[in-house]
């Protein structure tokens, strides 16, 4: 009966720790819109890394800031760059460039 509990207890802890551990990869790129999706809808909850691609050199985008996790990063033409947010509390994350003139926002809900 003891090691019956302990098992069940064991595999419970694999499931939670794999469901944390949850990472969703999202792809923005830099065109000539601005930063595409412009908006970005993900659970509450969830483990995001953006992965920036630079398209273009007709818009002033040439580097993405996340003033709310105090994130800057230079965006090199044809580059992926990856940008680990951790995982979202509810909200509202906006992402910009380094002007904060062309942006987009992530929903966490
Ligand atoms: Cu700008």
């Amino acid at each position: 009966m003891k090691n019956i509990l302990i098992a069940a207890l064991i595999i419970l802890g694999v499931q939670v720790s794999s469901a944390k551990d949850a990472v969703q990869n999202i792809s923005l790129s830099v065109t000539s819109k601005g930063f595409e999706p412009s908006e970005v809808k993900v659970k509450l909850g969830t483990h995001v890394v953006l992965k920036v691609t630079r398209k273009t050199d007709e818009t002033c985008a040439t580097e993405i800031q996340i003033k709310e996790k105090k994130i800057k990063e230079k965006l090199d033409k044809d580059k992926v760059v990856s940008i680990d947010l951790g995982t979202l509390k509810r909200g509202d994350i906006r992402f910009a460039c380094g002007m904060d003139m062309v942006s987009g926002h992530i929903i966490a809900e």
